[in-house]
């Protein structure tokens, strides 16, 4: 069983951090509409309407630009146009919208149902004047939970809305890019951020869609532009497995796998480091490859580690940042490893393999433990591999030494996102490759790697 929380074999430095009013947020949706033909919508957008209004990118959006609208002669078309991909519950969805309409501009969160006339949604709505609403809508049944009028009439420009959700706390902000001004709570337009609306509701706690909306209530033309969800970025401070606690033959608990159809990676008590698991696959079939994952996508700046046996030449990865990972075709940053020893940094795109960097050791290394660490910051990868039977450190001349070194050390700026951390077996041989005592923390940002104990 996989420990998250544990103490990472490092020395905690105390950070005095900026107060900071709203939680750390990381983009998950940009969309500027620039690259959508006219008259369609983005590639994994959704829209429904009741038979008027449709949603399609135009040629009207900020600076010159393409964005999203909706146009109707009848007052009583309704549309709604979403990303297909449900976003997390705790999520801020800002647009740009053209005021220069009493059409009701809606930016919903949490939304489900949203096919039908009947959806269940929080959202904000604005209208020329300007006002905003922060709406509850259940079933189709909107109920205003609050609302605020910008003294001085606002009319015939742009203004980026953003409406976010935080467990029960919701909040809007209004920005009008014309003079970079924020609206406060007083209805006052200000320079400092504001948020204009902020309160407390708790009828929807559920993940839902994210997206934008045309109510029924007038003809003519809606227009939007710059889509963009940010989603907080949970703390992350390490997990650790030792794979003591799990079943054997079983997936460790917390891992997700993924096989070729042969040698996927299970709990062993054939061979372990720490007693008495680890994890192992083991294939009489030279085509075998398997591959375990911790469940959770982690931020992009890791390091991973994790104990290896070295007897053979299937090589063993350990990788970060990975995507697509239940597939053929994964992306990621990996350590190879074989016996000899021979230790490769790889970037992987879409299943095919560059090596970025080799390391083999002056002397032979065979049918032993060794602990390796692929740590990634940023654009800086680096490499270590320690022995515990000689307590020694591969430095970068393939020489074993007693002081802390990186076996491999270079930059690489292709895989920037957080991912998926895990182990593979990968295809080239029969036999059974082991993996133990997995660790993964956020990388330092110093030279030191976690001192292997
Ligand atoms: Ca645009
Ligand atoms: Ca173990």
């Amino acid at each position: 069983m996989r420990q998250r929380n544990g103490l990472p074999r490092v020395s905690p430095v105390v950070e005095i951090l900026e107060p900071r009013e709203a939680p750390a947020a990381s983009p998950w949706l940009t969309e500027t509409f620039n690259g959508t033909p006219v008259g369609s919508l983005p590639a994994g957008w959704s829209q429904w309407t009741n038979g008027n209004g449709s949603f399609a990118v135009s040629t009207f959006g900020l600076g010159g630009t393409r964005g999203v609208g909706s146009t109707s002669p009848s007052s009583s078309a309704a549309a709604r146009t979403w990303f297909n991909t449900a976003a997390p519950a705790d999520v801020q969805a800002t647009a740009a919208v053209y005021l220069d309409t009493l059409i009701p501009a809606r930016i919903f969160v949490r939304g489900s149902n949203v096919a039908t006339a009947t959806p269940t949604c929080y959202a904000v709505s604005v209208t020329r004047g300007m006002e905003a609403q922060l709406l509850l809508v259940k079933n189709g049944t909107v109920t205003v939970l609050g609302s605020i009028r910008a003294a001085g009439y606002f009319s015939g420009n742009w203004v980026r809305a953003t409406l976010e959700a935080n467990g029960s706390n919701l909040r809007v902000q209004v920005h009008r890019p014309d003079t970079g001004q924020y609206l406060n709570s007083s209805g006052q337009w200000q320079s400092g951020q504001a948020w204009a609306i902020s309160l407390t509701d708790s009828a929807i706690s559920s993940p839902g869609h994210v997206g934008l909306e045309r109510p029924a209530l007038y003809a003519g033309a809606l227009s939007f532009d710059d889509f963009a969800v940010s989603v907080e970025e949970p703390d992350f401070t390490g997990v650790t497995d030792t794979f003591d606690d799990d079943r054997p033959g079983a997936l460790p608990s917390g891992w997700t796998g993924w096989d070729s159809g042969a040698g996927g990676l299970r709990v062993s008590n054939a061979k372990a480091l720490s007693s008495p698991n680890s994890i192992a696959s083991s294939s009489t079939s030279s085509s075998a490859s398997g591959r375990l994952w911790l469940d959770d996508v982690l931020p992009a700046d890791v390091q991973a580690t994790a104990a290896m046996y070295l007897d053979t030449l299937i090589p063993g990865r350990i990788f970060v940042r990975g995507a697509n990972v239940n597939t053929a075709t994964p992306s990621y940053y990996a350590l190879s490893l074989t016996r000899g020893l021979e230790a490769q940094l790889l970037l992987v795109r879409n299943g095919a393999p560059t090596v970025l960097g080799t390391i083999r050791s002056a002397l032979y290394f065979s049918s032993g433990w060794v602990r390796a660490t692929l740590y990634a910051n940023g654009s800086n990868l680096r490499v270590q591999v320690y022995r515990p039977d000689t307590a020694q450190y591969l430095n970068a001349s393939g020489q074993w030494q007693s002081a802390q070194a990186w076996a491999i050390n270079l930059t690489n700026s292709a895989l920037s996102s957080s991912g998926l951390v895990g182990v593979e077996r990968q295809t080239r041989y029969a036999g059974a490759i082991y993996f133990d005592d997995f660790s993964v923390f956020p990388a330092t940002g110093d030279n030191v790697a976690p001192v292997p104990t």
